[in-house]
């Protein structure tokens, strides 16, 4: 099924021009309302006649995560304080958080795409969904239960916190859907293991995981454990939240709400624009955006796009899974490390649970990088000799993939602190030294 196939199945060329009016009219609008827009058009050149179609994106400046937190709170909102309905913020460990409001227009718009990922991931009326995504100023939550609300399926708001409750409400009330992190999805799983029941005991059909890198690995995993289909989601507080992005039943990449979203991908050096299959930093321009609208934001995500036929009958552009973001990328002895890379050997080994951190320190002014990695409870033995092999084989895998060695140090199970919601799976002490 297709939510929306008047925008979902555009043609290309219908498309671009869509996009090109929708930009010609965002630039106009952040022009006249945004002082920040205008004085660094203004400082470039170039002026809202300039852009005549979607190819001028490229004579438009950039933003960044700094220029948010420089404007904070309000500072980048082009629409008046009156016509502001939501608030959100997002994280951020460091400097002021980063506020996005939405006009009531903007919160159609969200539910609108919301809706048409769930119906890709095989959402309908008669299904019951539970958001156990945070609820809250982390646009999670609200996002997915506003897209369950417009689709017309049930939404049980369970939020984070109380899983054992939350599987007996999966199995009392037939929940067939649910909305989290991938890693809460595993740890979910492992409750329902405590609890003695089984993945049959409940119904969950369907997952959207999204807010943190995962891999395909951990899909099979999750997807075993509880028994259901797993389909990415992608979003980002900035940009509106959950919903920039959804796989179909194909899940080959995800589709790009383009008709709200414009993607770029450019590299992050020389900030060019890169084209279709080269890995780059994705970069996105809100075009129908009322609260706050960017031009090109540069999300720090780094994947690919392409705008190869879709089987599913969509047309969007997709963008192929986060590979991570530029500032999560390890610079460990010089070489780039991605979480992800690691996650991967990790999960293609039997012996292990997805469950691990990077230790990074830097001794004798050597970078040393440390994977600490739970022993599933089967493997878990006092046999060293057997303990000894398990390990070396883990660092003979991981040096072959990441190009540098690590110390392998095998964790016993249910030692790493578990997360459900964003899962952290860095701790660089280098950068407390
Ligand atoms: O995480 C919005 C969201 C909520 C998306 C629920 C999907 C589901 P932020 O907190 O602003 O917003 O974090 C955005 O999270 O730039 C990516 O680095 C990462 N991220 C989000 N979705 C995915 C995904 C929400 N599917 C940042 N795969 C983004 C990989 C993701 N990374």
């Amino acid at each position: 099924m297709i939510w929306n196939p008047n925008k979902e199945c555009m043609s290309r060329d219908e498309m671009r021009a869509l996009q090109g009016k929708r930009l010609q009219k965002l630039v106009t609008y952040v022009y006249h309302n945004v002082p920040f827009y205008r004085n660094k058009m203004q400082a470039m050149d170039v002026s809202p006649e300039d852009i005549k179609s979607i190819d001028d994106i490229v004579k438009l400046p950039f933003t960044t995560k700094q220029d948010l937190r420089d404007n904070y709170p309000y500072g980048l909102q082009a629409a008046p304080a009156s016509e502001i309905v939501r608030v959100h913020a997002s994280s951020g460990t460091t400097g002021n958080p980063t506020i996005v409001g939405y006009t009531r227009k903007d919160i159609a718009v969200w539910s609108e795409v919301m809706a048409r990922c769930l119906t890709a991931f095989g959402v309908t009326r008669e299904d019951t969904f539970s958001v156990a995504y945070g609820y809250g100023l982390f646009t999670g939550g609200l996002g997915a239960h506003y897209g369950v609300e417009n689709l017309g399926a049930t939404v049980i708001p369970t939020s984070t916190g109380n899983t054992e409750k939350h599987i007996r409400l999966i199995r009392d009330l037939n929940i067939s859907g649910i909305a989290c992190t991938p890693s809460y999805a595993l740890y979910l799983a492992e409750t329902l293991d405590k609890m003695g029941l089984r993945k049959e005991d409940i119904g969950l059909r369907i997952g959207a995981f999204g807010a943190e890198p995962w891999t395909e690995n951990m899909r099979k995993e999750i997807e075993e454990r509880l028994g259901l289909k797993g389909y990415n989601i992608y979003g980002l507080s900035e940009i509106m939240g959950p919903g920039v992005s959804y796989e179909c039943s194909e899940q080959n990449g995800s589709h790009i709400n383009e008709d709200h979203f414009y993607p770029e991908i450019i590299n992050p050096e020389t900030l060019e624009q890169l084209p279709h299959g080269e890995q780059g930093e994705l970069v996105f321009t809100t075009l129908t955006k009322e609260g706050m609208p960017l031009l090109r934001y540069r999300t720090k995500d780094l994947c690919t796009l392409t705008n190869e036929v879709c089987a599913c009958g969509r047309t969007s552009v997709r963008m192929g899974r986060i590979m991570g973001r530029s500032d999560d990328m390890l610079i460990i002895r010089g070489i780039n490390v991605f979480p992800s890379q690691v996650e991967s050997v990790i999960l293609e080994m039997p012996e292990f649970e997805p469950q691990y951190m990077l230790v990074v320190d830097r001794v004798n002014n050597l970078d040393t990088l440390q994977v600490q990695v739970e022993v599933r409870k089967d493997f878990f033995s006092d046999d060293i000799g057997r303990m000894l092999n398990m390990k070396k084989a883990l660092a003979d895998k991981l040096k072959s993939v990441l190009s540098i060695s690590a110390d392998v140090k095998l964790m016993e199970p249910n030692s790493i602190e578990r997360s459900q919601g964003k899962s952290k799976h860095v701790i660089d002490k280098r950068m407390l030294k």
